[in-house]
């Protein structure tokens, strides 16, 4: 006769299961809450007590930890000696193990939960057995999750249970106690950078392809959930959201939490292409526009208030990928809903974004870091030159600072309070990124009330130089190159404010 194990907190799909492993001659060996919803269910099935000749112990912290159990699941059936110890102790071999394990995650997501309950939640006793079924898996069918019960009855039903389909429910087995050990690490770890990085992702979605269509993509939420994330979104419109449009979404709402005014940020493979702010919805999202209007096509737009209906009019008329907002007027989703095609994300917006690690892909490894939080203020800034700033050039320093941290370097930001007005992002020589963003704010209005922000030093005096003769009036960088003092020295010579913000803000 074959045996199954079944001890599994998630009852769920477990009796209809058991009952075709019944019909299909397996003889059901259970543990105390899973027996009893077998035996209630009217099923014949063995209590583990009378299998390992022990009464559960300990509050149930040692049920399944016995040879009885792991010799039954470990004997090669191939091995004479082997199966003559089984015979020798009179254990009956173990054909294949139902379990799920004690509920960590909801455990620690819940409020007010004590370390103790956390702790009794680890389970030892359940991946002990899938473990050991797993590794047995020439002979012994381990099933971990109840989304496989289906599957596995019409398996043994075709009697089509061949070795890739035992191969695969034992890979799905050390996957799932490999992210469910990495939660329990990641809960108990202090130290910032362990040994072992061990980080518990799920599978949020499949993709239809990544980067370009010829990659194969998939999404992964860590296992407890940001709220403030494009992978929280509630999607009210429009299809699955792509490769391209999570990370782009992603970089939206980072830059946007960089603002508490009412503020419009668009976004173009990854880098802000327009952020305007005004009294109104609408009036930050005619800066935002203004900023770039042609950049601004096939693009994202996140808005950190509701959307109302004036300003979803004004959006209607442009071909945009994705609207992200904390929510929408039944006026204004009305209007943007009518393009089928545009996708209506709602978040809530109350999110800061926490301090957690970052991690980005090398060849053979990642490389992980905090994130760049570090917020902007004038108490930090130091003006270097004779000329001093004014509060209106200081206030635009502080907006154009927290926007160039969210360019990609080399960085350089033109803007005035409240409204970005060229930006010159990726060139890998800062005076091309200068003179980009130069080129593309000169002629566009509010450009006399600019300052030029940039995210690292200047190396030399020339972007001082190139920015001053082409009217701008005041610039903000980190300072901390040797030729800082060529650079001042021809801040005071042309007669404009330079600044030191004292923090680089790199973004590869
Ligand atoms: O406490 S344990 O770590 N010790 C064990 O020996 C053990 N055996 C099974 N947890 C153990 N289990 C777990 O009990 C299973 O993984 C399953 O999640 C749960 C099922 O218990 P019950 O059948 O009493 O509801």
């Amino acid at each position: 006769m074959t045996r199954a194990l079944l001890s599994v907190s998630d009852k769920s799909g477990l009796v209809p299961f058991a009952q075709k492993l019944v019909e299909l001659g397996y003889e059901l060996v259970s543990t105390g809450g899973t027996h009893k919803v077998l035996a209630e269910a009217g099923l014949d099935v063995i209590a583990i007590d009378d299998v390992t000749d022990f009464p559960e112990m300990l509050d149930g912290r040692v049920k399944t930890l016995h040879p009885r159990v792991h010799a039954g699941l470990l004997a090669r059936r191939d091995l004479p000696a082997h199966m003559a110890k089984l015979a020798e102790f009179n254990i009956t071999p173990i054909d294949m193990v139902v379990v799920n394990l004690y509920p960590f995650k909801a455990t620690i997501q819940k409020s007010g939960v004590t370390e103790s309950e956390a702790i009794e939640n680890i389970d030892i006793g359940g991946p002990s057995m899938l473990r050991s079924a797993a590794k047995n898996f020439a002979s012994v069918l381990p099933i971990v999750d109840p989304s496989d019960y289906d599957i596995v009855i019409e398996k043994l039903q075709a009697n089509q249970v061949d070795q890739t389909f035992r191969k695969s429910l034992a890979a799905k087995v050390f996957q799932h106690t490999a992210a469910y050990d990495a939660l329990i690490a990641d809960y108990l770890t202090v130290s910032e950078f362990p040994t072992n990085l061990t980080l518990p992702y799920e599978k949020f979605d499949d993709m239809r392809y990544g980067e370009n269509p010829h990659q194969k993509a998939a999404a992964y939420t860590t296992a407890l959930p940001e709220a403030y994330s494009v992978l929280n979104a509630d999607i009210l419109h429009g299809k699955q959201l792509s490769y391209n449009n999570i990370r782009d979404a992603d970089a939206a709402l980072r830059i946007i939490a960089e603002f508490e005014e009412t503020t419009v940020v668009t976004v173009k493979h990854m880098n802000p292409a327009g952020i305007g702010q005004g009294e109104s919805l609408e009036e930050a999202w005619d800066k935002a526009f203004a900023a770039d209007d042609i950049s601004i096509f096939g693009g994202i737009v996140a808005l950190n208030r509701q959307v109302d209906a004036v300003t979803a009019e004004k959006m209607h008329g442009i071909f945009l990928e994705i609207i992200i907002a904390p929510s929408f007027t039944p006026e204004a989703f009305e209007i943007l809903s009518a393009k089928k095609n545009l996708r209506l994300l709602t978040l809530p917006f109350t999110q800061t974004i926490s301090q957690k690690l970052e991690v980005t892909s090398v060849l053979g490894g990642v490389v992980v870091q905090e994130r760049d939080l570090i917020g902007e203020s004038e108490a930090n800034f130091e003006v270097v030159s004779k000329a001093q700033p004014t509060a209106e050039q200081l206030r635009a320093m502080i907006f154009a600072q927290k926007v160039v941290k969210h360019v990609k370097s080399n960085a350089i930001v033109v803007a005035r309070d409240g409204q970005t007005l060229g930006m010159g992002a990726g060139q890998p020589n800062r005076i091309d990124s200068v003179v980009y963003a130069i080129q593309k704010a000169e002629n566009k209005t509010g450009y006399s009330e600019a300052v030029l922000s940039s995210d690292a030093f200047f190396p030399m005096d020339d972007s001082v130089a190139y920015a001053a003769e082409h009217g701008i009036k005041a610039i903000v960088e980190p300072g901390g190159s040797i030729k800082d003092k060529d650079s001042i020295a021809k801040a005071d010579e042309l007669g404009v404010v330079l600044v030191f913000s004292g923090t680089r803000h790199f973004k590869h």
